[in-house]
């Protein structure tokens, strides 16, 4: 979990000046912006992220790839886990935190001037390429034909303009490579089960209705009450709805449901339902606008929820929380997982 040596290697072209100089090799990498200061707690929490966004949190083929982006549909409609959880972290890990769009991978316009960049982006396709081996109940494909025939041009070896589809490239191998096969350790990483029942009723202290929060400015680690649409252990899917941010800003928060303390260098417990983070955008359109929707089927089996009506969902700001509006909040049964 280090950024590969042969980056780090002063004397290779694969060498970057503008990166993070606190996480060249031997760091390790805090895919959870938890902040731990302890490695292996950081291990733990690495192995946790990547089991709630490739497997625990997705409900649906589009949780996992993003909201679909048509003609005439406004920018950005929401990214999916692929993209908003490791992906994001890695980028603003590597960028140089003294440079002041922590340039050169720590924002949109500048990541690819750093090698990195490069073999980051091909990790992100494999993870893909992995997703789609998985033996979970969610559809792999997207049938769309707007997205199959989605065609962009780029200049081949020989500098001549070629068309190609998304259709064309959802089998790497038909173009002509594969990836190495390496053990994936966070497969079956399951957070530790709770031991005792899990009740709102020693938690809810402190926690508010949406109604009187949302729309919520994320300043603070708030906790709200959520209605369930089904008492206790049902098939359901949270829904954070309309978060609008500051796209110049690295923006994450943590998603809990029945937390009892906020121990935020923890990640890897039974109760953490999701991650949102975005790479900053030196852009003049300031304004970002999505929703996310977290899976919550296997936590409630993991906490061992009680037949509450209810559950407390804890928002925990990890970085520019002040420019972070959540419009609201709420849980429904599991939509249809069809592609
Ligand atoms: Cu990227």
């Amino acid at each position: 979990m280090q950024m590969p040596k042969i980056f780090d290697n002063t004397e290779s072209p694969l060498y970057n000046v503008n990166r993070n100089q606190d996480n060249r090799p031997p760091a390790i990498i805090d895919l959870g912006f938890s902040g731990a200061s302890d490695d292996l707690q950081k291990v733990v929490n690495n192995l946790t992220v990547m089991y709630s966004e490739m497997i625990r949190s997705v409900n649906s083929t589009l949780d996992f790839m993003g909201q679909p982006y048509k003609a005439g549909f406004a920018p950005s409609p929401g990214m999916g886990s692929s993209e908003r959880g490791s992906h994001v972290a890695a980028h603003v890990w590597v960028g140089n935190p003294k440079n002041k769009y922590r340039e050169d991978m720590g924002n949109f316009y500048s990541a690819g001037r750093d090698t990195l960049f490069y073999c980051h982006h091909a990790n992100v396709d494999r993870m893909w390429s992995i997703w789609k081996t998985l033996k979970t109940d969610v559809p792999k494909d997207i049938t769309d034909p707007d997205f199959l025939n989605a065609a962009f041009l780029f200049y081949d070896e020989n500098k001549q303009l070629v068309r190609v589809k998304v259709a064309d490239c959802l089998d790497h191998r038909r173009m002509g490579y594969d990836f190495e096969r390496v053990d994936i350790p966070w497969l079956n990483y399951k957070p530790p089960r709770k031991a005792a029942k899990s009740k709102i009723q020693p938690i809810s202290k402190g926690a508010q209705k949406p109604e009187d929060l949302f729309p919520l400015n994320l300043k603070k680690i708030t906790r709200v009450l959520v209605p369930k649409s089904a008492k206790g252990k049902a098939d359901e899917v949270l829904v954070l709805e309309n978060i609008e941010t500051d796209s110049t800003k690295f923006i994450k928060f943590d998603v809990f449901v029945n937390d009892e303390d906020d121990n935020a260098e923890e990640l890897d417990k039974a109760e953490y339902a999701g991650t949102f983070a975005q790479v900053p955008h030196k852009t003049k359109d300031k304004k970002g606008k999505s929703t996310i929707s977290l899976r919550l089927t296997e936590l409630y089996e993991d906490i061992d929820v009680a037949d509450d009506d209810t559950i407390v969902v804890t928002l925990i700001p990890r970085s520019n929380g002040d420019d972070v509006t959540i419009g609201g909040i709420k849980i429904i049964p599991s939509p249809p997982r069809s592609g």
